[in-house]
């Protein structure tokens, strides 16, 4: 724990190789479709089962995993409590707020886990010791190690969450070969609340602690390069880049700590952006502006796909002649969104 808070995270834990009822549930996750063309996290080994879903047969060397988080929260207003634009009608869209900062998480979590890998291994000191650092690409589900590690629990919408800091943790994980003492999972503390469910606009959560990826808007909005479908448009409001509803509107982050890290810190252009800015930024543009940041992780191409559809949730007439101009776009899924965006908003402005 030392070694972590010295590398600069807020938690950590030691969770044990093996496998939880959680664990069970991911294949029937994967077979149920809910994880759309994230095709990643269906990894398979030599006899067909899924990587993620057990550790033990895929790294059998190891013993334990330390796992750390770290707060990402900044001390700017959550979704839910700035005013939608379709009741002020600025045109402006949301990226969530693990994405708005300069630096990719994956970089900046990386970097702080080496130096707790580099400690684990000094403190050791065997010489055959393995280890091997992960933050979101590893064969393990990153939030079941979290729970049997003490970090916090699985909420209702699947984020894990800590009785004081709340649910903006980035977690970081490093597999051992190393027998350590397994940490206590904590308590669910959920309760009867079912805040999270209720709030998602697109019903992503289809039953307690289950999401449905095709339907959630950050995966939406970051992960799926094709078309969106029509009927999950509306829902996806001003959002262009991930989505925080489920957790802006928990009762467990009403208190949660803003970190001073200067890693997390938003830039300024990036909290509500003008939507008309972005469904026109050029390749140089998108480069520059969004280099070192998990928005790349959308392409300019999504990134200006979502923009267009947040016009069309916009309610903002002005922005019906540049929407007219992007129905003539090269790229197919700006066009057709732009078409769908002039429907929405003279729709819109007749039943108003
Ligand atoms: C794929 C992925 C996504 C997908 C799918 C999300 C999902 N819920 O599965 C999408 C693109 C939608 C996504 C969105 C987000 N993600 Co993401 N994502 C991942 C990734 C890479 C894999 C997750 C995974 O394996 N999912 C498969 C499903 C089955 O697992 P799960 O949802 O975690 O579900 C477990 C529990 O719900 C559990 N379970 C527990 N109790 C119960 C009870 C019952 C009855 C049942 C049936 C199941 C069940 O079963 C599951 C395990 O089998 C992880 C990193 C990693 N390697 O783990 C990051 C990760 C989970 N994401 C993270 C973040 C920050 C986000 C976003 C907040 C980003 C944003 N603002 O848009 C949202 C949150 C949306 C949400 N409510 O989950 C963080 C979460 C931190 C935290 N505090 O929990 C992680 C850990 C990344 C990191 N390194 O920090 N993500
Ligand atoms: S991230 Fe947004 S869309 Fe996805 S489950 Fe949460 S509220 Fe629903
Ligand atoms: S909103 Fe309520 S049900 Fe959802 S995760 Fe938070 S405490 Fe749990």
């Amino acid at each position: 724990m030392r070694a972590a808070t010295d590398a600069g995270f807020d938690l950590a834990g030691i969770a044990p190789v093996g496998d939880s009822p959680e664990l069970e549930y991911f294949p029937q996750w994967i077979a149920e479709g809910h994880a759309g063309e994230m095709g990643y996290l269906e990894g398979r080994d030599e006899q067909g089962r899924l990587k993620r879903a057990s550790l033990a047969r895929v790294a059998p060397w190891a013993r334990s995993v330390v796992v750390c988080a770290i707060n990402y929260n900044t001390a700017q207003p959550y979704s839910t409590q700035v005013p939608d634009q379709s009741t002020n009608g600025q045109g402006r869209g949301w990226i969530s707020r693990y994405a708005w900062s300069q630096n990719d998480y994956h970089d900046s979590v990386m970097q702080w886990l080496r130096r707790v890998e580099l400690a684990v291994r000094n403190a050791s000191g065997a010489s055959d010791l393995v280890t091997r650092c992960y933050v979101d690409t590893g064969p393990i589900v990153e939030r079941v190690a979290a729970k049997y590690a003490g970090i916090g629990w699985i909420g209702k919408n699947t984020c894990i969450i800590h009785q004081k800091l709340g649910s903006w943790l980035f977690l970081g994980v490093i597999l051992t070969s190393l027998e350590l003492e397994p940490g206590l999972p904590a308590p669910d503390r959920c309760g009867s609340c079912t805040r999270c469910i209720e709030a998602c606009p697109t019903d992503a959560l289809i039953a307690p602690y289950q999401l449905d990826s095709n339907k959630c808007i950050s995966y939406l909005t970051i992960e799926k390069h094709s078309v969106i479908a029509e009927e999950l448009r509306s829902g996806m409001g001003r959002h262009i880049f991930g989505c925080d509803i489920c957790q802006d509107v928990c009762p467990w982050n009403r208190k949660a700590p803003a970190t001073d890290a200067k890693e997390f810190q938003p830039r300024p252009e990036l909290v509500n952006p003008a939507l008309d800015w972005l469904a026109e930024i050029s390749a140089e543009e998108f480069r520059s502006t969004f280099r070192g940041s998990p928005v790349r992780r959308a392409k300019r191409a999504g990134l200006r796909r979502n923009a267009v559809i947040a016009m069309g949730n916009s309610g903002d007439q002005k922005l019906l002649p540049l929407l007219e101009k992007l129905t003539a776009d090269k790229d197919e899924a700006v066009a057709e969104s732009a078409d769908w965006a002039i429907e929405k908003l003279r729709r819109g402005a007749k039943s108003a």
